[in-house]
């Protein structure tokens, strides 16, 4: 079933999507667009947003999702929605647990795991309302597999999957879907973020492999999304041919 089919009478359904100035958040708004959602796209930085608004013909709204007021405000003025990507989050640090900085474990839980708490919270009536809602949350194969210096984000996604896998049971005889999308190496700023705007770490994590692109991510959100009605696509686990796991890469 395509998206023309599904939605309110008289208009295309609505996809919020979090994160979306930039990476997987900004190439998923884009290719939801074009499978002919209606986008609104939520982020901080607002001027790197209203330009990925207005190529994809949607509405870019400030969001903070670490910050409730924001969420309230934003979900203020968004209206009816039938999808919400959850895609807002990141990594900080990569030191082993002896050294962990509490204050980087404190933001990764807060924008990976509270944050989509609250826009789930905010937005689930109006999911349940459509008649045909959807929740996909962007994972990670951090929340499949433990590695090395990995202890704090590993932690915030394996939150996230069982806030998706609990969220999937109670949302049994409701008419929304939850999806889960974890992909490993994705080439975007994740790294750049992750070490604090070091390029030569950054761009260490993807020397002599070819990582997955933000538009092959988005490729399957718009999958999952356009399923038909009865069918949950519940975890997506995608890789680069490269990456085998978390910690198992080919470099050339
Ligand atoms: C990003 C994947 O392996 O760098 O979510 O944690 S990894």
């Amino acid at each position: 079933m395509t998206p023309e089919t599904r939605g309110r009478a008289g208009g295309p359904p609505v996809a919020v999507v979090t994160g979306a100035s930039s990476g997987i958040g900004a190439a998923s708004a884009l290719a939801l667009a074009g499978a002919g959602y209606r986008v609104v796209l939520g982020a901080r930085r607002i001027d790197l947003l209203e330009e990925v608004a207005a190529a994809c013909g949607g509405t870019a709204l400030a969001l903070d999702v670490t910050d409730q007021a924001s969420v309230d405000a934003f979900a203020e003025a968004v209206g009816p929605v039938d999808l919400l990507v959850n895609n807002a989050g990141g990594a900080l640090g990569a030191e082993p647990v002896q050294d962990a900085a509490v204050e980087d474990w404190q933001w990764m839980y807060e924008v990976n795991v509270l944050g989509t708490l609250r826009m789930t919270k905010a937005l689930l009536p109006r999911l349940i309302a459509s008649g045909d809602g959807q929740v996909v949350n962007i994972g990670s194969v951090a929340a499949r597999e433990p590695y090395r210096g990995g202890a704090g984000y590993n932690a915030a996604k394996h939150a996230v999957a069982v806030l998706s896998r609990v969220l999937r049971i109670e949302m049994l005889g409701q008419p929304v879907r939850i999806s889960e999308i974890d992909p490993g190496m994705v080439h975007t700023d994740f790294s750049l973020v992750r070490f604090r705007g070091d390029q030569a770490k950054a761009a260490a994590v993807y020397d002599g492999v070819t990582p997955l692109a933000a538009e092959d991510v988005a490729d399957a959100v718009v999958w999952v999304a356009t399923r038909p009605p009865h069918v949950n696509i519940d975890q997506v686990l995608m890789l680069a041919r490269d990456q085998s796991s978390a910690q198992v890469i080919h470099r050339r």
